[in-house]
């Protein structure tokens, strides 16, 4: 059978068959495709239609919040409350989860989600991202996210959209990894690759390394070795977009490494800048499904259990080797 025509809906009905819960995960798929289309056409116009710049406003997070994060945010808000399945949203805009009682059911879903990722590139024409993670919510659950605040390893589905030259869309419901291009003629995602395995090893790092005199030791010493010419087996050349998505996606396809350290400061160790529910743990799944790796430095980050919802984590994610070697030369220790 033809590839050539598979939406996202049909790719994962294709692939776990026409079971509950499975079209549950299609419903939701099918808002995240309309979303990411939405998205990517404001995108397009933002700089002619004054979109672009600060809304005045700081989030939940202490940090200054931009017109197309707002915007974004409502406009997932909208798409989700729209019925079943989906009765809780938990976003890096918003303080509190959003929960929708009418949506409740004997099976209903969390979907946590940073509606724009890599916000300082929104007003430069950078790359920028959309990520997304669901998980089933307890039966008999209420409006608190106590049965959410578990392991990454119980999310069911998560991905990313990239809104580069071309827009992406990247999924796993634990079947392995599939992206998809939107085909603007059409306003479709079409199948682009499936089943998509990460080398277990690259050539390029991603880290904001501007913090190097603030990381601890152990993460100077990975970015140290990565960039030492000494071995030029081991020698890596720097990207970083500065949108997490793009930075990631680079790793998914070529392999290599995206980090976000903590940082030593008066008060003691950072998290670092990621945070886990609707980030880190999302592209942890991805990582995993495609044969990479996911760690805080010191563990796996989807055996680790968030005590809040904004909760930030360091992040060392890509190939298997880089994520080992970050692992192995104490980056957090
Ligand atoms: P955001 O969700 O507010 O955009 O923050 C997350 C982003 C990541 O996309 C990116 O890798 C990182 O923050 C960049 O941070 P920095 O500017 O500190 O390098
Ligand atoms: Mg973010």
């Amino acid at each position: 059978m033809s590839n050539k025509h598979l939406t996202p809906i049909r790719h994962i009905l294709r692939e776990q068959g026409l079971r509950a819960p499975a079209i549950d995960l299609a419903l939701i798929l099918d808002r995240v495709s309309l979303a990411a289309r939405r998205i990517a056409r404001e995108l397009t116009s933002a700089a002619l239609t004054g979109e672009l710049g600060y809304t005045g406003t700081t989030n939940v997070q202490g940090e200054q919040v931009k017109k197309l994060d707002t915007w974004a945010n409502s406009l997932m808000v909208e798409l989700f409350g729209d019925g079943y399945p989906v009765c809780t949203l938990i976003s890096e805009e918003m303080e509190q989860p959003v929960h929708l009682e009418a949506n409740c059911h004997e099976r209903s879903y969390a979907v946590l989600f940073d509606p724009i990722d890599g916000s300082s590139n929104t007003d430069v024409d950078g790359p920028l991202g959309t990520i997304f993670a669901v998980r089933r919510r307890a039966p008999r659950h209420d409006a608190a996210p106590a049965d959410i605040l578990t392991a990454g390893a119980e999310q069911v589905m998560a991905g990313y959209v990239l809104y580069g030259p071309s827009t992406m869309l990247i999924y796993t419901a634990g079947a392995g990894v599939s992206a998809f291009s939107l085909d603007r003629s059409v306003g479709e995602f079409l199948l682009w690759r499936d089943r998509i395995v990460m080398p277990q090893h690259g050539s390029t790092y991603a880290v904001n390394e501007a913090n190097y005199n603030a990381w601890h030791q152990g993460a100077r010493n990975l970015v140290d070795h990565l960039s030492s010419h000494e071995d030029p087996k081991a020698h890596h050349s720097l990207r970083y977009a500065g949108s997490f998505a793009a930075d990631f996606h680079r790793c998914l396809l070529e392999g290599g490494i995206y980090m976000y350290p903590s940082e030593v400061t008066a008060e003691g160790k950072s998290s670092g800048k990621l945070r886990m529910l609707y980030e880190a743990a999302p592209m942890a799944m991805v990582a995993e499904q495609a044969r990479g790796r996911a760690s805080n430095g010191k563990s796996r980050i989807l055996e680790l259990v968030p005590a809040r919802i904004h909760e930030r984590t360091p992040l060392y994610i890509g190939s298997a080797e880089e994520v080992a070697l970050a692992e192995r030369l104490g980056a957090e220790d």
